[in-house]
């Protein structure tokens, strides 16, 4: 593949990459691609200012009509599918189809916001005076500062940024330092539906480049009065706390921990199919990847010996590559934190089958790991950290009010999912006394969630919620207005207040 050329399709030139500080690599051999520049906390703050003045113009936009430039901006994104989907397999190394995956995810999330740029209803509600009206409407907040991690690097951006601005914000982004390509080509496009739009005010979607200093200065700024962070859960507190300090609003998308129950009555076939999809996809760098396999005691050592032999044969190699279903990891980082949370989960009496490092020899920079499966003798301190990277602790269960107690028993709250055909499992899974996690899914995996859902989750998954449902409401501000249309003053409470 010409990467040269491939970066040209998306409006990157050369001369976008021979400047700065920041060295864009790719995982799948190291190879550095290009040079980008990090922005200063001057520019920071001029990017915010110059998004302020462009929320003063955007927001008097009929929303429709912001739902345009967002239409418009799914067109782009379906005219470039294969290229920016082949740019996420190159900056993230994702495997082919999970980067047209996440442009696809962009472009569902296009189509979404355009239809609720007609839909940002308030309510009407009874007033308790006579000849009054009470009501709720929700206007555009202001600058919505993103902050995005590097395994999603284009679709969790664009759940943002496609609410944001049919919701009249517009969006200051900071992308991943390790997948700034994606981010200048969104932009890129983004600039070509804003040509084909007219009108766009300057400023309303900036990219800054860099790491957590860039970060910072975005966060502190009192003038992006959201802040949409995905990542760590430390980055995310430290986000959180900072935001708070000034009162600000954050949607934190944070660790997940997920966890998948097997029951007795459970479709087997379907459930490893599920298994493998959840639990090595996107080589375990999802924030919902499955990472606890809860397995009733009479399944687990069969079901643990068929992953086994799925593992053992899935196909490791280049993401570019038909047919590889697992590309490297991220960097040596993510490669030394698995090894070091295999070596604990030994420590702790896990019995550790993979997790060893594939084709050094022909991709000495990239770090290619085979999948590993841990089987524990309970829940331990290593299981209920969230490790980025391909492992799937085992556990057996007896009765299934113990399975829920271990799905809940982690810091994390994001996805689960129950594999049973008992009616009475699968309700009391999603009831509340099931599943504490903001995602609670039956006879699928936890991972690979449609747009037109909230995504997010609670505990330390940070609470947030993003993309469908009614997720717009955290980029707008709702107004309550009571209108007097009598010629009487009354008083709410009954009181009286006459002279
Ligand atoms: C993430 O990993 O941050 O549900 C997002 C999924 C994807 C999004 C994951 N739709 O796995």
């Amino acid at each position: 593949m010409d990467a040269a050329a491939l970066l040209k399709r998306l409006d990157i030139s050369s001369g976008d990459l021979s400047r700065g500080d920041l060295s864009c690599r790719s995982p799948i051999d190291g190879a550095e691609i290009g040079h980008l520049a990090s922005a200063t906390p001057a520019d920071v703050k001029a990017a915010i200012d110059k998004a302020h003045a462009a929320f003063l113009a955007w927001r008097k936009v009929p929303a429709p009509r912001r739902g345009e430039l967002v239409r418009l901006f799914g067109e782009e994104l379906r005219q470039a599918k294969d290229d920016l989907g082949m740019l996420v397999t190159l900056e993230a190394g994702k495997i082919v189809q999970e980067g047209l995956g996440e442009v696809q995810e962009m472009i569902d999330i296009c189509d979404f916001a355009v239809g609720l740029s007609r839909q940002l209803y308030g309510l009407t509600i009874a007033s308790e005076r006579p000849g009054h009206r009470m009501m709720e409407t929700w206007h555009p907040i202001g600058v919505c500062g993103v902050i995005s991690a590097f395994n999603f690097p284009v679709a969790v951006w664009s759940w943002n940024a496609a609410l944001a601005i049919v919701c009249g914000d517009p969006v200051v982004w900071k992308p991943s330092e390790k997948t700034s390509l994606t981010a200048l080509a969104c932009s890129k496009l983004f600039e070509r539906a804003a040509k084909k739009f007219g009108g766009v005010p300057d400023g309303l979607l900036t990219v800054i480049f860099g790491g957590v200093e860039v970060g910072k200065a975005m966060v502190e700024n009192p003038k992006v009065p959201v802040v949409s962070a995905t990542g760590s859960t430390r980055m995310g507190k430290a986000v959180a706390e900072v935001v708070a300090r000034r009162l600000g609003r954050s949607i934190l998308e944070l660790g997940g921990n997920n966890a998948m129950i097997v029951a007795p009555s459970a479709d087997q076939e379907l459930a490893v199919r599920a298994i493998l999809f959840s639990a090595v996809g996107t080589a375990g760098q999802r924030c919902t990847t499955l990472r606890r396999l809860i397995v009733h005691e009479s399944l687990h050592d069969g079901l643990v010996d068929r992953l086994k032999k799925a593992y053992a044969s899935v196909r490791i190699g280049d993401p570019r590559e038909q047919g590889t279903l697992i590309g490297p990891l991220i960097d040596k980082a993510a490669f030394d934190g698995m090894q070091s949370a295999l070596d604990k989960a030994k420590s702790e009496g896990g019995q550790v089958f993979g997790g060893e490092r594939q084709l050094e020899n022909q991709f000495p920079g990239g770090y290619y790991v085979r999948p590993s499966l841990a089987a524990m003798p309970r829940q331990t301190d290593t299981m209920r950290h969230e490790t980025f990277a391909p492992i799937l602790y085992t556990l057996k269960y007896r009765e299934f009010e113990e399975a829920v107690a271990l799905n809940n028993d982690v810091p994390q709250g994001l996805a689960s999912s129950a594999f049973t055909t008992d009616v009475r499992e699968a309700e009391a899974f999603v009831s509340a006394i099931g599943s504490d996690c903001g995602i609670a899914n039956v006879n699928i995996g936890p991972s690979g969630a449609e747009i037109g859902g909230a995504f997010g989750g609670e505990k330390e998954t940070g609470g947030g919620r993003e993309s469908g449902s009614d997720a717009w409401k955290a980029y707008m501000r709702r107004a309550t207005n009571t209108i007097n249309y009598s010629r009487e003053l009354p008083l709410a409470q009954g009181i009286k207040f006459e002279i």
